[in-house]
């Protein structure tokens, strides 16, 4: 088995936070966004949309998408569970993560795409576009600081991948300026408390 992996980039490092929670060791090979690698006809046949992560198992199976992979790996090794045990429960985190992953993941990946440096010359940029994904993006932490008014973490009670989801994310807009403002504090003593656990480093 091994990770198609890269270290800056947020989707893979959501695989290898949930891998550290769960104590799974992966050998990694890492693949060069910088360098246009993901983009060549040699990763299209690993992945045709260009994308990390990818999980390639022993029999030469290839997983893609990185929630898709990680619930891969909670069937697999249920302890600790990170989405959820009854059914309910895993309907709610799995709302929050695809909410997180569309309505913040990638309005945030559009911020950077279209306003950063990194992209001059790679991508035709719409700066216009990366200011209107940036003011989604604030105005959807700003709800999600609302939301941790009832709870430790943003499933609930519990840690769960949706800390995750939302960590990495929060992590990735920070080259683009989206920061957590000083009025949110709820929003910074969850940061505070996902950035302190050991998997943060992952
Ligand atoms: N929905 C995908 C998003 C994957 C994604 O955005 N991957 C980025 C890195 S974070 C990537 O591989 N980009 C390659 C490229 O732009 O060439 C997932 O969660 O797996």
């Amino acid at each position: 088995m091994k990770l198609y992996d890269a270290p800056f980039a947020p989707s893979p490092r959501r695989v290898r936070m949930f891998l550290a929670e769960k104590g799974i060791s992966v050998p990694t090979e890492t693949v060069d966004i910088a360098a246009g690698e993901t983009q060549t006809p040699a990763f299209a046949r690993i992945n045709p949309v260009g994308e990390l992560p990818v999980l390639e198992l022993d029999d030469g199976t290839r997983l893609t998408e990185s929630l898709a992979i990680c619930r891969y790996f909670e069937a697999l090794h249920p302890t600790p569970p990170l989405m959820g045990t009854s059914a309910a429960e895993r309907a709610q985190l799995e709302a929050l993560a695809l909410q997180i992953m569309f309505r913040i993941y990638v309005p945030t990946t559009q911020a950077f795409r279209h306003g950063h440096r990194f992209w001059e010359g790679r991508i035709t940029q719409v700066p216009a576009y990366a200011e209107l994904a940036r003011a989604q993006v604030l105005a959807e932490w700003q709800r999600i600081d609302g939301l941790l008014a009832d709870r430790e973490f943003l499933g609930g009670a519990q840690f769960s991948y949706v800390d995750i989801v939302a960590y990495t994310t929060l992590d990735f807009g920070k080259p683009s300026g989206i920061r957590v403002l000083a009025e949110q504090t709820r929003l910074a003593r969850w940061q505070a408390a996902i950035a302190a656990r050991p998997s943060a480093k992952a």
